[in-house]
């Protein structure tokens, strides 16, 4: 059974995580059924996407599923990841995503909400990134999501305490598009969506990719690219890195010794 809702109303598709039992961690069989939806608008072109959990969660997601990652000695956020392939998805689809907020957002489900082209939110969300909780070396992609959704000290005060970032926050460093109260953000979102579909898609379309491949474009060398793979190795066969993951399922709080 999918783990993600599916309406289509026209030239709208609204996507809703629907695992609340496992607060929409972003399982393989959860990101499988983000990219099927995804598969299933494109088919039925439509102009605008709203991504969401169901109305009133209190966790929008919770992030990459912690007991998917691989124990050790392997890039815990490599190419073929389910996280790195729905984050691409999201990017690359040629129309207009939505991220409707209500809750908390976790690790991966960040720069997933981030990764969205339009983000809109509900006082009581909050956005955190959580690489330093449990020792992920996070990826080299995956940190431009972020730098591209706000101002470098932001994103590093998100990255290295770890802390969620408020709704209020969030709106005044501009990670957020709009804050709307939980009766009205569906409303408000659906709204916009109707607008955007009122205007030229392939003019969108094009705009989101040359947006892309701006946002994405930076020189960073073969040699620069392999001392940071190298960098980010030693982390993921370090023991902090064990000590992460495994403090997590045993619902316990981590002891990093920094090896
Ligand atoms: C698997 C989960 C998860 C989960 N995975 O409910 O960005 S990176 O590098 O860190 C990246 C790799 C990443 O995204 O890592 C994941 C980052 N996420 C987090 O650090 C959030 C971890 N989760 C939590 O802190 C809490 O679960 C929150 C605050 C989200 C919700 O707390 P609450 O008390 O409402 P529980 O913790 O009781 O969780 C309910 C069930 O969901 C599972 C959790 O193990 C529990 O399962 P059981 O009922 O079987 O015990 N769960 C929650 N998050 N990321 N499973």
């Amino acid at each position: 059974m999918s783990l993600i809702r599916v309406e289509i109303d026209g030239r709208l598709a609204i996507l809703t995580m629907t695992n609340q039992p496992k607060r929409n961690a972003l399982s393989e069989a959860m990101i499988e059924g983000v990219l099927a939806g995804l598969e299933q608008a494109q088919t039925a072109k439509v102009r605008c996407i709203i991504l969401r959990a169901e109305p009133g969660a209190k966790i929008w997601s919770a992030g990459h599923d912690i007991s998917e990652l691989p124990q050790s000695h392997r890039d815990p956020l490599g190419w073929s990841d389910p996280l790195r392939v729905v984050i691409r998805a999201i990017e690359e689809f040629p129309a207009p995503i939505i991220a409707l907020i209500e809750g908390g957002v976790w690790g991966g489900a960040c720069e997933m909400a981030l990764a969205c082209d339009i983000i809109v939110a509900t006082p009581d969300s909050t956005f955190a990134i959580t690489p330093a909780k449990l020792g992920i070396p996070y990826n080299v992609t995956g940190l431009l999501t972020f730098m591209n959704a706000a101002n470098l000290h932001t994103v590093k005060e998100m990255a290295f305490t770890a802390r969620p970032l408020n709704a209020e926050r969030a709106l005044l460093v501009g990670l957020i598009n709009h804050l709307q109260q939980p009766d009205d953000i569906t409303a408000f979102c659906v709204a916009m969506a109707r607008g955007i579909e009122q205007l030229a898609p392939l003019a969108i379309a094009v705009m989101k990719e040359e947006l892309r491949v701006l946002a994405s474009a930076h020189s960073i060398t073969p040699r620069m690219f392999e001392r940071v793979q190298g960098m980010r190795r030693k982390v993921y066969d370090s023991t902090d890195y064990e000590e992460g993951v495994n403090a997590f399922k045993e619902k316990r709080p981590p002891v990093f010794l920094g090896e």
